[in-house]
């Protein structure tokens, strides 16, 4: 055989050899990376044994199908780090994700939502998830949130949010958005998980927070609120503001706004 095609064959080889590296390399890192966020986030809270927690957590994907992780998988995990009622703090959203962190970060003393918790923390913003065969984490190449409903990430928030809502109590804050045509959207986790586990014997008013930007399109007038209200449990009161964006990012910059001031 020609010295020309054994240095292309060999070059071929020495490429393959590469690329597998650095695949099983990148997945590596990918297990190595989440894992090492979720204890630096989880060691914040000081509060459990984060080892403890994460193997709860890899137990709920790993080895499995990623289109089959029910919501349940996650249950050992919620039952080891539970939830505590924090009432007249709690506060839920929908489409609003950064103008609530953005507020919740700056005021710890005034609301709390779920993101805020040690279970939300350690797994915000991540994606994960485990095939069959491998007793690998995955952080790359896992199920879009709507290709499969039992995917590891949908299931976990899905479980988390409902456990969250389970435990809410006095008065309840929810921010909405005045930027989208349906503010209250019955298909969203807030609507068709949250909501309908507020009971009146914990929770005493419902407090909605719209946020308006110079885009707004929407307000508190917005006929899907009114499928909001009709939804709340018997004997739970409402009340809706519209509340600029501004408004909001002020209540977070002084913190000498009383929370009941902040709108
Ligand atoms: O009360 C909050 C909070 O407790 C949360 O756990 O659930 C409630 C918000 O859920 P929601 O009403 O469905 O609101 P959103 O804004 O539609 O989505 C909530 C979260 O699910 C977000 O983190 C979304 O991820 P993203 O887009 O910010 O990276 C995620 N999500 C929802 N639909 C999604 C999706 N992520 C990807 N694709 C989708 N189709």
């Amino acid at each position: 055989m020609g010295l020309c095609k054994k240095l292309l064959i060999g070059g071929g080889i020495t490429a393959l050899i590469i690329l597998i590296l650095g695949l099983s390399l990148g997945l590596t890192v990918g297990r190595r990376n989440i894992r090492s966020t979720f204890f630096s986030r989880c060691e914040k809270f000081k509060e459990h044994d984060c080892k403890k927690l994460w193997d709860l957590f890899e137990k709920a994907y790993v080895n499995k199908d990623p289109c089959k992780v029910p919501v349940e998988a996650y249950n050992p995990l919620i039952a080891a780090a539970p939830f505590k009622p924090q009432c007249n703090k709690m506060m839920f959203w929908s489409k609003t994700k950064d103008v609530v962190h953005g507020l919740t970060a700056k005021r710890k003393d005034c609301f709390v939502t779920l993101e805020d918790t040690l279970l939300g923390s350690v797994l915000d913003d991540l994606t994960w998830c485990g095939k069959e065969g491998s007793k690998d984490t995955f952080t790359a190449g896992c199920p879009e949130w709507s290709e499969c409903v039992n995917n590891p990430v949908r299931s976990f928030w899905n479980r988390s949010s409902a456990a969250f809502a389970d435990v809410a109590c006095g008065d309840v804050t929810a921010m909405l958005s005045g930027s989208i045509d349906t503010p209250f959207n019955s298909t969203s986790n807030f609507a068709s998980i949250e909501v309908p586990r507020f009971k009146a014997s914990r929770v005493k008013k419902l407090n909605v927070v719209m946020v308006i930007q110079k885009n707004a399109i929407s307000n508190c007038n917005h006929p899907s609120l009114k499928n909001l209200r009709q939804s709340l449990d018997t004997g739970i009161t409402y009340s809706c503001k519209d509340v600029s964006e501004s408004r909001i990012q002020e209540c977070g910059a002084k913190p000498e706004i009383a929370c009941g001031a902040c709108w």
